[in-house]
């Protein structure tokens, strides 16, 4: 009897023994990846300390529930399935700086087209995050901690398991919200919460949010945008008279500049302009030095959301996917309703970011795509269509369009991963460390060739006298995994807030009746709609717009970035951290509070109206339509 119970006894321990090698070995995998594969901006000891103990209560979670459904092998599928889950994050994290969301996995067949080849972000090395799989089988299937038997978890101790992850979870989260209060509930930015929970528990996380986003939708009712219009009425400047109607009756044409941002404007390399013509041509119009892009896991099509709508695209997924059954309110439908003929014109496939559908819901007349345009293989390299030719063919058909029409041009050829046959090259690569940012300068250096020859072109037409352009970037094209190089480049050590003023886009108003000056306002592609609708001298009767106005100059200035990071006229903060703009340094957080605080509202806000699909409720609001009333009465 005595000897049984020893045995048992010892059995046990070495039963528990081998559990904690197996929990041990991924969580010192998960250790690893997220602290020297991810960088998550760890700030102190104490987040350093929470980052290496979050993967604990994710551990416990999936082996539990493996234990639970298949005992011994569901635990090893856990572990296996567990190791690719890291491994896929492994992968977009390094394409992307970011995590996938359940939205995105809606996207495959554009993500595969929008990274680079597979070849850049796989290494050999990458093997050795699996060496541990077969350590954990031996240990599974082979070793046998008493003479006569091998491991063998119970279902119990599965259920035991998967419990105990909950007070891991809990103490976890206690711990983080030392660091981050409200954690949950706060959470624009995805490397924060990673950095706060660990990677699997944040995609349970996400997995909950996808829950209550198509929830919302369900549950939502007309009441939900009286507090939306409440907070613009507090919150929205009046339109500028400066310029008002400046435009009235002409032409636009938008033209949507692929990953170009503010610092090649007025740089060189080699001692070459990267822009010449652009920075020329700035002199001519209203060129803003201070505008960012504000999107996030939809790019391109990101900013086309928020020229459109002037509201916020959204932190998960793609809205062009995601809400594209969506009733909108949107500027090609305005303008249709007030004469005007709308297209947007790109020379890549219709489906792309799902374009084909999200433009009908936006209301452009027409989609001038890849099939429309004589695209043959010596005139195409890497993405498609060569910008030139795009240009010239485009310039050619808004010719013949009738007017006045609004079309929004979109280029392709400066786009990761920025490469070009040997006539395009027109300047040297780059020589700093990164292939990427080495390229990309001779990519945008034949943008602006292209750029160059549609403008002169068009400068020589008939259509100049009755248009304006507006000329913007549509987000960066050199990512944070370049910061070394790009300050190779630029000369500086780019920290946070260097990485963040790399944000800025150019944004260039040009046309007859327009005259040249340089604008330092701070402002983003949420206030182009706005800006645009009141050049042209056009009541945009929509209320729900989060942009205002960049030629008013008494306009709040408040740009607010997808994460939830702002900067206006004096600060620029970014998670949590506040810096002075003319400085660049760091400065008390109290400074930001307030840019923080509007930063979280108005994305909240915005977010409603879209997951509620609110403007659907437009036309029934008492407050819209008692708006109206009063406006007619005066
Ligand atoms: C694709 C083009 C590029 O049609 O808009 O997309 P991006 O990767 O920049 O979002
Ligand atoms: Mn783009």
């Amino acid at each position: 009897m005595f000897t049984n119970k020893k045995f048992l006894n010892k059995q046990t321990g070495m039963k528990l023994f081998v559990y904690a090698l197996i929990i041990g070995l991924f969580w010192l995998k998960m250790f690893y990846i997220q602290t020297n594969i991810f960088s998550l901006n760890v700030e102190n000891a104490n987040e350093a300390n929470i980052l290496a103990y979050n993967p604990l209560s994710s551990i416990f979670l999936i082996f539990g529930i493996g234990i639970l459904l298949g005992g011994r092998r569901g635990m090893f599928v856990s572990y296996i399935l567990g190791s690719l889950l890291l491994y896929v994050n492994v992968l977009f994290y390094r394409e992307y700086n970011d995590f996938i969301t359940i939205p995105m996995l809606n996207q495959v067949a554009n993500l595969a087209d929008l990274g680079g080849s597979i070849t850049t972000i796989i290494s050999p090395m990458d093997t050795f995050i699996f060496i541990d799989v077969f350590l954990a089988a031996f240990l599974l299937f082979y070793l046998k901690p008493s003479r006569f038997q091998v491991f063998k978890p119970k279902r119990k101790e599965g259920i035991i398991l998967a419990i105990v992850a909950i007070p891991l979870f809990l103490i976890n989260l206690q711990w983080a919200e030392t660091e981050r209060t409200d954690l949950l509930e706060r959470t624009f930015d995805r490397n924060m919460l990673v950095k706060y929970i660990g990677v699997i528990n944040y995609h349970v996380y996400d997995a909950v949010l996808q829950g209550k986003t198509e929830m919302k939708k369900t549950l939502a009712d007309s009441n939900e945008l009286v507090p939306v219009i409440n907070y613009l009425n507090e919150n929205k400047s009046e339109d500028s008279d400066k310029l008002e109607g400046a435009a009235e009756g002409k032409n636009v044409i938008a033209i949507s500049l692929e990953s170009t941002q503010t610092f090649v404007v007025d740089n060189t390399l080699h001692g070459e302009e990267l822009t010449p013509y652009f920075n020329d041509l700035k002199e001519e119009g209203i060129y803003f030095d201070n505008f960012y892009h504000q999107v996030k896991q939809g790019r391109t099509s990101d900013s086309e959301f928020l020229l459109a709508n002037s509201l916020y695209p959204l932190n998960r997924g793609a809205v062009f996917f995601t809400h594209s059954g969506n009733e909108y309110d949107a500027m090609p439908s305005v303008l249709g309703e007030n004469g005007y003929y709308t297209a947007s014109m790109h020379a890549n496939d219709k489906t792309f970011w799902n374009r084909n559908v999200m433009y009908d819901s936006l209301g452009f007349d027409d989609f001038i795509s890849k099939e429309d345009y004589n695209v043959t293989p010596e005139k195409s390299h890497g993405w498609g269509y060569l910008d030139e030719y795009f240009f010239e063919d485009s310039l050619n058909k808004m010719k013949e369009m009738d007017q006045p029409f609004y079309t929004k041009m979109i280029t392709l050829t400066n786009h990761y991963p920025f490469t070009l046959g040997e006539e395009q090259k027109l300047i040297e690569e780059g020589e700093t460390g990164s292939g990427t940012l080495n390229r990309y300068f001779q990519t945008i250096r034949y943008q602006d060739e292209a750029l160059k020859k549609f403008v002169e072109d068009f400068k020589n037409s008939d259509l100049y006298e009755d248009t304006i352009l507006v000329i913007y970037g549509d987000h960066f094209g050199i990512s944070e995994n370049h910061q070394e190089a790009m300050g190779e480049y630029l000369g500086k050590d780019i920290n946070d807030y260097e990485q963040f003023q790399l944000q800025r886009v150019p944004l260039l108003i040009f046309g007859q009746g327009i005259e040249g000056e340089q604008n330092h306002t701070v402002g983003g592609q949420v206030d182009l709609r706005p800006t645009l609708m009141n050049l042209l001298g056009i009541d945009d009767e929509n209320p729900i717009q989060f942009g205002n106005d960049l030629l008013d100059e008494d306009r709040r200035q408040l740009m607010i970035t997808r994460d939830g990071n702002f900067a206006n006229e004096e600060y620029v903060g970014i998670q949590g951290a506040c810096y002075n703009r003319e400085t660049g340094e760091e400065v008390e957080g109290e400074a930001c509070e307030e840019g923080f605080n509007a930063a979280q509202e108005e994305l909240e806000m915005s977010d409603s109206i879209v997951y509620g699909d609110l403007l659907r409720y437009l036309d029934e609001t008492e407050m819209v339509n008692s708006d109206k009333q009063t406006e007619t009465n005066e």
